[in-house]
C-alpha cells in the first residue's frame, strides 16, 4: 500500500501539511517528528483504507489538528503513546463513516472539542487509552458511535455560558451510541443527550459528572459498577438503570416506563411519569414521587423491595396534599382507615404481596395517586410526608 513516511520535522504556515489528495497516497506514517501548519495539519487520501499513524507531534496553528475528511471511505487514526495532536480549533475532525480512531497518546482541541464526529461519521469506533481534551467538549457526536474507553476523556472545565461537556451527543439519526467507560476510564464533566437517538453505557471506571438524557428521545440503558459522581437524568424513553455496584447521587428516571435498581447504599430512585419500577436493595433508600401524575390507579409505579428496618423511606415531600387550600400542605397519614372527604388524607391498604399506598389531595374521597409497595406494612414514619 502506497505509504509516506516523515522522518523530518515539516512546518507549512500558510498550507497544509500534507497534500490535500493523492490519490495513490494511503498511509501516513510520522515517526515521531513535529508537523506544524496553519490549517488542519493533516488531511488524507480520499482512497479507501486510508490511515495515518502517528508517533511524532502534529499540530495546526489555525484549524483542526487532524481532519479525516470525506465520508465515502472509512479509514483509520492511531495516536500512538507520547504522541500528540494538536489542533487550534478541533483535535480531530472527521465525517469518516464507520472509521477507527485509536488514542494513546494525547488529543487536543484548543478552541472547540477534543474529537468531533460530524454528521456523516456513523458508526465510528473510538478507543481511547491516552487523553482526549477539547475546550468545549471532549467528544462532540453528530452521529452515533462506539467508544471504548481506559484513559481521560476531559473539557476545559471552565465555567461558560455555552454548553460545554466531557460528551455531548447531538444526533437525530435514531440509533444507539454505545460506551464502555473501563475500570481505568475516566470521563469529566456531563454526558449529554440532545435530539432522536439513544444511549447504552456501561460504567466501570468514573463519570466526573452529571448524565442527561432528558432531552434525547430514546430508550437508555445504563449499567454502573463504577462511579458517577452526580445526577442520572434519564429520557422520555423506557430506560433502564442498574447499578448493582458503585456509587450515584440519585437517578431519575422522566416519562416512560423505567426500571431502576440500586445498591447495598443508600440510594436516591424517582421514577417520574409513567408505569415504574424501583428497587432500591440494601441501605436506606429513598423512592421520590414528585407529581400525582407518577403514579396513578392502572398504571402504578411497583417499589419492590421496601424493607421498614433499614430506614427505606416513601418522600411524597414534593406534592402538594391539598390543591384546594393555597400554598403547599403535606400530607395526614390515616393508616388503613376509608378515606373521609377531606384533601390531603393518605391511606395504605394491603393487597396481596403489596402495601397499595393512595392519597386524596382534592378531598374528593377518590385517590388522585397509588403505588405498589411490596412490603409486609407501611406506617407513618416510612413516609416524608
Ligand atoms: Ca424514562
Ligand atoms: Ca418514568
Ligand atoms: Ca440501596
Ligand atoms: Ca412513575
Amino acid at each position: 500500500m502506497p505509504t509516506k513516511i516523515i522522518k523530518t520535522d515539516i512546518t507549512a504556515d500558510s498550507n497544509y501539511a500534507f497534500a490535500y489528495v493523492i490519490d495513490d497516497l494511503r498511509v501516513i506514517v510520522n515517526e515521531g517528528v513535529h508537523v506544524t501548519s496553519q490549517y488542519a495539519a493533516a488531511l488524507f487520501s480520499h482512497q479507501a483504507g486510508s490511515a495515518l499513524i502517528n508517533s511524532g507531534h502534529i499540530r495546526s496553528t489555525n484549524g483542526d489538528g487532524v481532519s479525516f475528511e470525506n465520508p465515502v471511505n472509512a479509514g483509520r487514526i492511531t495516536n500512538k503513546a507520547g504522541a500528540t495532536i494538536v489542533g487550534s480549533v478541533n483535535g480531530v475532525d472527521t465525517d469518516r463513516a464507520g472509521s477507527v480512531i485509536t488514542n494513546s497518546g494525547k488529543i487536543r482541541g484548543l478552541e472547540q472539542d477534543g474529537v468531533l464526529l460530524q454528521d456523516d461519521a456513523a458508526n465510528i469506533k473510538l478507543k481511547n487509552f491516552g487523553e482526549i481534551l477539547g475546550h468545549d467538549n471532549g467528544i462532540h457526536a453528530f452521529s452515533s458511535f462506539n467508544l471504548i474507553n481506559a484513559g481521560k476523556i476531559k473539557n476545559a472545565g471552565i465555567f461558560m455560558p455555552d454548553a460545554q461537556y466531557g460528551i455531548l451527543i447531538e444526533t437525530s439519526d435514531g440509533k444507539t451510541s454505545h460506551i464502555t467507560n473501563l475500570s481505568t476510564g475516566v470521563i469529566r464533566d456531563d454526558i449529554v443527550i440532545w435530539g432522536n437517538t439513544s444511549l447504552s453505557l456501561y460504567n466501570l471506571g468514573e463519570i466526573d459528572g452529571k448524565i442527561r438524557c432528558s432531552e434525547g428521545g430514546g430508550d437508555t440503558v445504563i449499567i454502573n459498577r463504577g462511579v458517577i459522581d452526580d445526577w442520572v437524568e434519564l429520557g422520555p424513553g423506557d430506560d433502564k438503570f442498574i447499578s448493582p455496584l458503585g456509587l450515584f447521587r440519585r437517578v431519575e428516571g422522566f416519562g416512560g416506563n423505567d426500571r431502576l435498581v440500586g445498591n447495598q447504599f443508600k440510594n436516591l430512585l424517582i421514577g417520574g411519569l409513567d408505569r415504574d419500577t424501583m428497587k432500591g436493595g440494601d441501605g436506606a433508600d429513598t423512592f421520590v414521587f414528585q407529581d400525582t401524575h407518577d403514579s396513578i390507579a392502572g398504571s402504578r409505579d411497583h417499589i419492590t423491595d421496601f424493607v421498614h428496618a433499614q430506614h427505606d423511606k416513601i418522600s411524597l415531600f414534593n406534592i402538594d396534599a391539598d390543591t384546594v387550600a393555597a400554598d403547599d400542605q403535606a400530607f395526614h397519614f390515616i393508616g388503613k382507615a376509608a378515606f373521609g372527604g377531606t384533601a390531603g388524607e393518605l391511606r395504605v391498604e394491603k393487597h396481596r404481596a403489596n402495601v397499595i399506598v393512595s392519597g386524596d389531595v382534592d378531598g374528593d374521597g377518590v385517590a388522585d395517586f397509588e403505588i405498589a409497595v411490596h412490603t409486609a406494612q407501611l406506617v407513618e414514619g416510612d413516609f416524608v410526608l
